[in-house]
């Protein structure tokens, strides 16, 4: 059996997955299962940068292999062209991006550079999978070095629709060079769509059919594959004394009365002021939630360093204040807001606690909290999940209540319809999702990309 080579901009862990969530549990699966090697940035900037020596670590077949970057990379590279430019791009915020020239050569430089680290690492029948926004280019530097291994790529976060992407300066030539890939995976049949489109129109290929397109002499298959999470190992967390800790004191709290829930990291594409002022519409038309219904609202910080980052958290802390100054009484505060962290066994109790699971992105690859909330529900009595139409998981989620996240209106009347749910139909709801994220889990999803990899590349 071929060896297994991941790349991504940041590796492991190797141990304690459950720690670091679904993505690291499928990879480690995948890797152990059939030996590998993982690639990456060690998270750290040094003089040398990505000429300074290679870190590695062992665990049983896998190895993890890592390498520094200078601080100009980081600059132009990492905090430039993946966050500044790529990101906002991708999630339709051609308003929010920076086209900044710099960041554009130093993607280049570390996509050249990190490939050729891992040139001499490379054995002839490897299989090669390389990981998001970080690396598009990276199979094109592999390609320009003689290397012919099967190579494939996911996205994690979408792909727009190529109205969008071609505001991007250069858009073609980032595509033309993902073609270097011999399969390409998104979250999504849509995302998948928009880039076979891309290819068509703006870079003169063709749709061959059946995910095919070909282009430049290259045929490559592009496909959604949705990516899960470790259902059965996170339904099993929210019942460990730890998580039940944090149900307890969640209910003793809250009293009987609902409680609503949003995990996310502070991002303007997760639709965080929006959601908090349909939450204030949902006071001011059903007003038989006052004294009842909370919001709590974890989120912890991102990217702080990037203007559009703060400015949000300043903007939530301002709504928070405002909807609690308006509608708080004595014993019920409307809005909890906390700019923190917790573990994933805390983070399943709080979801356990909670009778709807608030997913409101703008945009969004897919968005594993929604999947998490379900797997952390009681099968006897479940919440109720409201998800955002613009959230790649409502594709394979349509028992959720689906949203338009922007209609402030269109939210409170979900919630409201959610809180008002009878059991019966919240069960029926929840039991289909529950089956399905079970049945396509993180594993399934490396597992399926790995074999379409074997099945048509030649
Ligand atoms: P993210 O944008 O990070 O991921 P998401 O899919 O929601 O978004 O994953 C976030 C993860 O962080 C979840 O596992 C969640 O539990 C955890 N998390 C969030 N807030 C937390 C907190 N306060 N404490 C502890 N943990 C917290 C990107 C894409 C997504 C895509 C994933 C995976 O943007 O669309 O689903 O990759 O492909």
């Amino acid at each position: 059996m071929s060896r297994l080579v991941v790349v991504s901009n940041r590796v492991g862990p190797l141990k304690d997955t459950g720690k670091a969530g679904g993505l690291a549990v499928a990879l480690v699966d995948v890797l152990q299962e059939m030996g590998g090697l993982w690639f990456g940035w060690t998270g750290t900037t040094s003089d040398e940068g990505s000429f300074g020596p290679l870190q590695t670590e062992a665990v049983d077949t896998v190895t993890l292999a890592q390498i520094d970057m200078t601080q100009a990379d980081y600059d132009d590279f990492y905090a430039g062209y993946a966050n500044r430019t790529l990101w906002p791009v991708l999630h339709y915020r051609l308003d929010l991006a920076d086209f900044s020239r710099r960041y554009e050569e130093g993607y280049r430089r570390v996509n050249e550079r990190f490939a050729t680290r891992l040139r001499p690492m490379l054995k002839a029948d490897d299989v090669i999978w390389v990981q998001d926004y970080h690396f598009f280019n990276f199979a094109a530097e592999l390609r320009a070095m003689g290397v012919t291994n099967k190579i494939a790529f996911f996205l994690h976060i979408p792909f727009p629709a190529p109205e969008i992407l071609a505001g991007l300066p250069n858009a073609d030539q980032l595509v033309r060079r993902m073609l270097a890939y011999d399969l390409i995976g998104f979250q999504t049949s849509r995302d998948a769509e928009n880039f076979r489109r891309f290819v068509v129109s703006e870079i003169g290929g063709k749709d061959k059919g059946n995910g095919v397109v070909s282009a430049g002499g290259r045929e490559v298959l592009v496909r959604g594959y949705p990516i899960g999470i470790d259902a059965a190992g996170f339904a099993k967390l929210a019942t460990t004394p730890d998580a039940r800790r944090h149900t307890a004191r969640i209910e003793k709290l809250v009293g009987g009365r609902p409680q609503i829930i949003g995990v996310d990291r502070i991002d303007y594409s997760k639709g965080l002021p929006e959601r908090f002022r349909a939450f204030e519409r949902l006071l001011e038309d059903y007003p038989e939630n006052r004294g009842g219904v909370s919001l709590m609202q974890v989120a912890p910080p991102s990217r702080s360093e990037l203007d559009a980052y703060a400015e949000i958290r300043r903007e939530l802390e301002e709504l928070t204040g405002h909807i609690n100054g308006r509608f708080a009484d004595l014993d019920w505060t409307p809005i909890r807001f906390m700019a923190r962290s917790f573990t994933r066994r805390a983070l399943a109790g709080i979801y356990r606690a909670s009778r709807v699971g608030l997913v409101t992105p703008l945009r969004d690859g897919m968005n594993l909290v929604a999947k998490e909330y379900v797997a952390a529900q009681r099968a006897e009595d479940p919440g109720v999940l409201v998800l955002s139409r613009f959230a790649g998981a409502a594709e394979g989620m349509p028992e959720a209540l689906i949203v338009n996240p922007h209609s402030t209106e269109g939210v409170a009347a979900a919630l409201q319809t959610a809180l008002t749910m009878p059991l019966e139909e919240r069960r029926d709801r929840w039991q289909a999702m529950f089956d399905r994220i079970c049945a396509q889990d993180a594993s399934a999803w490396a597992r399926e990309i790995l074999r379409d990899l074997d099945a048509y590349s030649k």
